[in-house]
């Protein structure tokens, strides 16, 4: 059946697909779809393509996988056209290949830019969603494909006072594309997760004098970012169908992440230390020394204990050193940072970091921020205090299922998803990277792309089978949760207040998101379902 039959049959249809959001996802969720016949409208609230990229233009913001990996593998002309500058690509190189993208497979014409979904709803009659957007404009579509990422509703603290200030503010992912001067200007910076770590480094260079508001100090391993090679490139792209697919059965989607087969406990310490000190700068290097840190408490600890040395050789200031070392989670249970120059910048003179763990962040006052036992002049104040992760971009789209039920509501004690695609109640619906998909916990392109893939191939089932409705079961989707769930009970994941569990969002159900089995595991699962049948899924005509 063509899409032109299926709009027939229903008659209210604008389009056969909906998705929201043009980052990478959303584009290449278009591309694929558009190349099966489906009619596509793309809605993006930014100006432009990227997602990510298009938004976090703040100093320092860089992909913190590499490039080479970091990129779509489903076109070999564009794989091979492509050319990256550096191993680990800058913001702007990313935009401009997203950008390049967009251009070379004429997506802009399916793409509303400037454009927020402000409401979903299912209408079960006609099966189809009813999509709303903050111009006031509604659309009908039988497929509606979240494409929104994990990681774009922002988190601004709601100190007292913020409004009061007469400096500027600004979150790191709000950032101006026009930039904005920081010359010799007093900055404040509270957050010290890996985009704090990638902007540090530059704003210290800029200011004045840098206060660095740190709540919890990170694990940070320095990048091995340097020029792209053109052996090095060449090399690649002469192999890269076979590292594609290599990279597709690991665990984190990476060829360049696998870890060793070996425990950090099974060799002697003057031999552990020295594999450490190897992998010291080089991408993965001290996370995949060993196949056991992110499950074993005392090989987790050895690898700690090797970033605190680290620190401690680095940082001058001995008391400085101890409050940028963490203590109180293991290595890899937070998002690993990667830096350019992070510890080093506490050496700078004009640099101060202020334990507001120990000294609480009271309120933002009109010349600055206040603690309980200081106050700081500030001209201008960063947020790199993240986002609402995973759950806040969905929820922001007010989106309503079967029987008049709110997303919302039904995550009410955290999202559950059957295989991180789907939600009983919500037919018609797909996630790309969602809760309980290894998305964040992933070289996020890999996911993307094999998201993309499942989900058009089940559009494309659907249209030839008659189908309207595809719904998750509930029964298979509390297998799945209970799955994600036992999975991440065999880990350390659990051991941090990281935004992998909610703890950075108050009153946020404290579950762990991520399907933390890998990629390749995955994979398998996804593709077990379909050639089941869809396996899970209530499929109705
Ligand atoms: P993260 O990793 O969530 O880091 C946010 C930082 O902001 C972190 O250090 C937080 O401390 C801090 N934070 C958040 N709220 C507060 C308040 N109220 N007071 C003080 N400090 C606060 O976000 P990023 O943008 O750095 O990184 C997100 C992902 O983007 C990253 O993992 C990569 O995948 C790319 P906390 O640790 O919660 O104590």
């Amino acid at each position: 059946m063509s899409c032109k039959d299926t709009r027939e049959r229903v008659g209210a249809l604008d389009f056969d697909v909906v998705v929201v959001g043009a980052g990478f996802a959303g584009m290449y969720m278009l591309h694929r779809l558009r190349g099966m016949g489906f009619s596509v409208r793309v809605f993006e609230r930014g100006g432009g393509v990227g997602g990510t990229w298009y938004w976090n233009r703040y100093p320092g913001a860089r992909v913190d996988g590499p490039s080479m990996q970091y990129s779509y593998s489903f076109s070999p002309e564009l794989e091979q056209e492509w050319r990256w500058t550096e191993h680990f690509a800058a913001q702007p190189e990313l935009e401009r290949y997203a950008n390049h993208v967009a251009d070379r497979f004429g997506l802009r014409r399916d793409i509303q830019f400037d454009t927020a979904v402000t409401s979903a709803t299912w209408d079960d009659t006609q099966q189809l969603w009813s999509i709303g957007t903050g111009r006031g404009d509604t659309v009908t579509a039988r497929w509606f494909v979240a494409a929104t990422g994990c990681l774009s509703a922002t988190n601004v603290p709601g100190f007292p006072g913020l409004d009061t200030f007469k400096g500027r503010w600004l979150h790191t992912s709000r950032w101006p594309k026009e930039g904005i001067d920081l010359l010799g200007k007093r900055i404040g910076i509270v957050g010290t997760g890996s985009t704090g770590i990638q902007a540090i480094p530059e704003l210290a260079a800029e200011a004045a004098h840098l206060y660095v508001f740190q709540r919890t100090p990170a694990y940070s391993l320095p990048s091995d970012n340097r020029p792209l090679e053109p052996e090095f490139e060449q090399d690649w792209k002469r192999r890269y169908r076979e590292l594609r697919q290599a990279a597709r059965k690991t665990w984190f989607g990476s060829v360049a992440f696998v870890a060793a087969e070996r425990s950090a406990l099974e060799v002697p310490e003057d031999e552990r230390d020295r594999i450490y000190e190897a992998a010291w700068g080089k991408y993965g290097g001290v996370l995949t020394a060993f196949n056991d840190l992110t499950v074993n408490e005392a090989a987790n600890e050895t690898a700690s204990e090797f970033v605190r040395k680290k620190i401690r050789q680095i940082v001058k200031d001995p008391g400085v050193a101890e409050k940028l070392s963490p203590r109180d989670y293991p290595i890899a249970t937070k998002r690993i940072c990667i830096d350019n120059g992070y510890y080093e910048t506490f050496n700078r003179p004009n640099v101060t970091l202020v334990d507001v763990k120990a000294d609480p962040i009271q309120a933002i006052t009109p010349t600055g921020l206040r603690t309980a036992n200081a106050a700081y002049d500030l001209d201008v104040l960063v947020f790199a205090t993240g986002f609402d992760a995973m759950t806040g971009p969905l929820f922001r789209m007010n989106i309503t299922g079967r029987n008049g039920v709110k997303l919302q509501d039904k995550w009410a004690a955290g999202p559950r998803t059957y295989l991180g695609l789907a939600t009983e109640g919500f037919p018609n619906l797909f996630i790309i990277a969602g809760p309980g998909s290894p998305s964040v916990l992933s070289n996020m392109m890999v996911s993307i792309e094999q998201h993309v893939e499942w989900i058009s191939n089940l559009l494309d089932h659907a249209r030839n089978t008659g189908t309207d409705a595809v719904e998750a079961k509930r029964d298979a989707e509390d297998a799945w949760v209970d799955h994600v769930n036992a999975v991440a009970d065999d880990t350390l994941y659990r051991r941090a207040n990281s935004w992998y569990v909610g703890a950075n969002i108050p009153g946020k159900p404290r579950v762990f998101m991520p399907y933390v089995a890998g990629v390749g595991t995955y994979r398998e699962r996804c593709d077990a379902v379909a050639a089941a049948g869809y396996d899970g899924f209530r499929l109705q005509s």
